[in-house]
């Protein structure tokens, strides 16, 4: 399932844009005080989304792990992000707010707890998956909130279209270690990306703050690695990666559409590992406790 949901976003996105431009209650009005919350993806799209909507203006925007949300501090909006609808850790939080703060779940299927869990929901059912690794739903719920915000998604659409055609960047498949990097809302999409390698391909990745790469991390930098930069690279540091043997990866696309060339690397290296990127071990396709 996951070759067909990796190259139907531009088609996802593309409805969830038409979606933003219809009322969508519970989605965060300009000047609200909100937190965004998930667990794994979920998380990750929390956070871009967080640094994409205080970089618009719109009003302090917070993201947590489910799990570690502070319950006390005051919000006016908690979105809650959940493919399943089932996730205990989403469920529970909810549970404490309710009668609190006004609570929004995002969710790919209108069967699940969350449904009255929370006290609004968005329901993005054109972009639910049967995969277990997340790929086409994170990424039309960013692009839902990323029209939302008003912000250009038609060009993301495009490069979304070339990153499902183009061929992977050169040699990136014969790389053992990968590092994938972020500045600003692009943080959350390299954590996603080395979730993807991880959960789908068992590689190992990590990832960083791009400039907090260079406090460290590069020391285990050689001929094995990939470091994959989403978005504007800080100065210098192309030629810092290339001096330790690392391919230095920088594809020219919509950061959005930068993860789906992760998303694909990572199926390719499952496939050429004899791994089926469907059913990853020790993964279920949400955690209910
Ligand atoms: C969140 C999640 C997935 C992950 C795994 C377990 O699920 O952490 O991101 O890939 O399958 O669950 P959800 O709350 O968004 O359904």
């Amino acid at each position: 399932h996951v070759e067909t949901e990796i190259a139907d976003q531009p088609a996802c996105w593309q409805r969830a844009v038409e979606l933003a431009a219809t009322p969508l209650p519970g989605l965060p009005e300009p000047g609200e005080r909100v937190a965004v919350v998930g667990c794994g993806t979920s998380l990750f799209i929390a956070q871009a989304y967080a640094a994409l909507r205080e970089g618009a203006g719109q009003g302090e925007t917070d993201a947590f792990a489910a799990s570690e949300a502070p319950v006390g501090r005051r919000y006016d909006r908690v979105v809650a992000l959940s493919r399943s609808g089932t996730t205990t850790e989403i469920l529970e939080l909810l549970g404490e707010l309710r009668g609190t703060v006004r609570t929004t779940a995002i969710t790919g299927d209108p069967t699940t707890p969350v449904m009255t869990a929370a006290d609004d929901v968005v329901v993005l059912d054109f972009a639910d998956e049967r995969s277990v690794v997340q790929t086409r739903f994170a990424t039309t719920t960013l692009a839902l909130l990323r029209a939302h915000l008003k912000l250009d998604v038609a060009s993301a659409i495009a490069d979304a279209r070339r990153a499902v055609a183009e061929e992977l960047p050169p040699g990136v498949a014969d790389r053992t270690q990968f590092t994938f990097l972020g500045t600003g809302w692009t943080v959350g999409l390299a954590s996603e990306a080395a979730l993807k390698m991880r959960e789908a391909s068992l590689s190992w990745a990590e990832s960083y703050p791009a400039k907090e790469y260079r406090h460290g991390p590069i020391a285990i930098t050689d001929e094995r690695s990939a470091v994959w930069m989403f978005g504007p690279a800080p100065e210098g540091l192309e030629e810092q990666v290339r001096e330790t043997g690392g391919l230095w990866v920088q594809p020219d696309l919509d950061p959005a559409a930068s993860l789906i060339l992760a998303q694909r690397l990572a199926v390719t290296l499952a496939a050429a590992r004899g791994l089926e990127p469907d059913t990853p071990r020790h993964l279920t396709r949400s955690v209910i406790l």
